[in-house]
C-alpha cells in the first residue's frame, strides 16, 4: 500500500512540475518524482534486461534466476516462462516480425525461442565465456552475440550457423547493437571503448574513445546518426556516428551507469544507474529533464521505452515495471491531458460544443483540430481515439 501511495503522489507532483514547466518555459529537472506505474510484477531475482516486441505486445524481463518472463503489455499478464539457460540470463531481444526472441547466458550460449509458445528453437554455442549481449539485425537473418571472451559473433539466424567472428576489443564486451539499416554493427566494452564495425565483411571501421571506465550500453538513435553510451564512469555519452566525434558528456548520476535508451523519437535519452535513478535527457542540448529517483529499491540495471513511445519498462531489482513515458506524444482527443481520452474528455469538449473563439466558455484545448469553433469535426476525433491511454 506505501508504494501506492508513493506511486500516487508522484503522478500529481509530475503533472504539477509538468505544467509550471510549460508556463515558465523551465525544464523541471530538480523534482525527485516517481514513474507513473501501470503495472509491475515481482517474478523473483533481480531483472537483467528488458525488452519489448516491436508489436508491443509482449514485454520480456530477463533475471539471474536463468530465465526469461514474458509479459502481456496492456496488463502485465504473464504469459510464458522460457526456462533452459542453466546460469543468468543476461540479454534478450526480439526479431522485428515479434515472432522471435533471442536470449544470451552466463553459460555461453544463446537461445532462440518461438514467442508465440515459448518453443526453444535453437541453441547457439561458440562463444567461450559469458554472453552479455544478443541483437537482431533490422531484417531479422543475422543476429549478434557479444561476450566475455572479448568478441563479437554474427549467427544466421535460420540454421545457426555462425557466419564471423569479430576480434579486437581488449576486454569483455557488454553490449552490441545494429544500426537501423543493418550496415553497422556497434559495440561497448570494458576496454572502455566503442568500435564500430561493418556488418557485410566484420572490418573494424572506428574505434570511440573517452569514457573512462567499462562501457555497460551501446545503442543508435533511431535515426542512425548518433549513438548513446552508457559507463561506470558516471555518465552517458552522445557521440555522432559518421565521424565519431563526442557530441556530449551527460553527467549527473552519482554511480556507475548500466543502461541508456533512445526514446522512439530519438528527442531524449532514458539512463538507469547503480545510484537507483532514472533519468531522462534531452539530446538536442544534453538538458536533465527528470530524476526519477527509487530511494530505497534497488539499482536500475535495465530500461527499455515501447515501440509507440507511450510507455517506459524497467527492472529494480527483482521488480519489472511499466510506467507511462512522461514525454509521450499526445494523444489526440486527451483534452485534459491526463493521458486518456475518457469521459472527463468528452464531457470537456460538449461543454464547449458549438462555442467559437471569443465565445464566453470557448475551450481552445477543446477545439482539437484548431479551427477556431468546437464542432463536430473535433467530437469525431475524439471519438475516433476514445479509449486510448486508459
Ligand atoms: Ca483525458
Ligand atoms: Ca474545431
Amino acid at each position: 500500500m506505501a508504494h501506492l501511495g508513493i506511486t500516487r503522489i508522484g503522478r500529481h507532483n509530475f503533472h504539477r512540475v509538468f505544467s509550471f514547466s510549460l508556463t515558465l518555459s523551465l525544464v523541471a529537472s530538480a523534482a525527485a518524482d516517481a514513474p507513473d506505474i501501470v503495472w509491475q510484477q515481482s517474478p523473483g531475482g533481480a531483472i537483467t534486461f528488458v525488452a519489448f516486441a516491436p508489436d508491443q505486445q509482449t514485454l520480456a524481463s530477463a533475471n539471474v534466476d536463468r530465465y526469461v518472463n514474458l509479459w502481456r503489455v496492456s496488463d502485465g499478464l504473464l504469459l510464458n516462462t522460457l526456462t533452459g539457460h542453466s546460469d543468468q540470463v543476461r540479454a534478450v531481444d526480439f526479431s522485428s516480425d515479434s515472432q522471435t526472441m533471442a536470449s544470451g547466458s552466463y553459460d555461453q550460449t544463446i537461445r532462440l525461442w518461438r514467442v508465440s509458445d515459448g518453443a526453444l528453437l535453437q541453441t547457439l554455442t561458440g562463444h567461450t565465456h559469458r554472453v552479455w549481449s544478443v541483437a537482431f539485425s533490422p531484417d531479422g537473418q543475422t543476429l549478434a552475440s557479444g561476450s566475455f571472451d572479448r568478441s563479437i559473433k554474427l549467427w544466421r539466424v535460420s540454421d545457426g550457423a555462425l557466419l564471423n567472428t569479430l576480434t579486437g576489443h581488449g576486454n569483455f564486451v557488454y553490449s552490441v547493437a545494429f544500426s537501423p539499416d543493418g550496415q553497422t554493427l556497434v559495440s561497448g566494452s570494458q576496454d572502455q571503448t566503442i568500435k564500430l564495425w561493418r556488418v557485410s565483411d566484420g572490418a573494424l571501421l572506428s574505434t570511440l574513445t573517452g569514457h573512462t571506465d567499462s562501457v555497460r550500453r551501446v545503442v543508435f538513435s533511431p535515426d542512425g546518426q548518433t549513438l548513446a553510451s552508457a559507463s561506470y564512469d558516471q555518465t552517458v555519452r552522445l557521440w555522432r556516428v559518421s565521424d565519431g566525434a563526442l557530441l556530449r558528456t551527460l553527467s549527473g548520476h552519482s554511480d556507475v551507469v548500466y543502461t541508456v535508451v533512445f526514446d522512439p523519437s530519438g528527442e531524449r535519452v532514458a539512463s538507469g544507474s547503480n545510484d537507483q535513478t532514472i533519468r531522462i535527457w534531452r539530446v538536442a542540448d544534453g538538458a536533465l529533464l527528470l530524476t526519477y529517483d527509487q530511494e530505497a529499491e534497488p539499482r536500475v540495471e535495465s530500461l527499455a521505452y515501447a515501440p509507440d513511445g507511450r510507455f517506459f519498462a524497467y527492472g529494480h531489482g527483482g521488480t519489472v515495471v511499466l510506467a507511462r513515458n512522461p514525454f509521450a506524444p499526445a494523444l489526440p482527443g486527451d483534452i485534459d491531458q491526463d493521458g486518456d481520452v475518457d469521459l472527463s474528455d468528452l464531457a470537456a469538449l460538449l461543454a464547449a460544443y458549438g462555442l467559437c473563439a471569443g465565445d464566453p466558455g470557448y475551450n481552445a484545448a477543446a477545439d482539437l483540430d484548431g479551427s477556431g469553433c468546437v464542432a463536430l469535426d473535433d467530437l469525431a476525433l475524439l471519438l475516433a481515439h476514445y479509449g486510448e491511454g486508459a
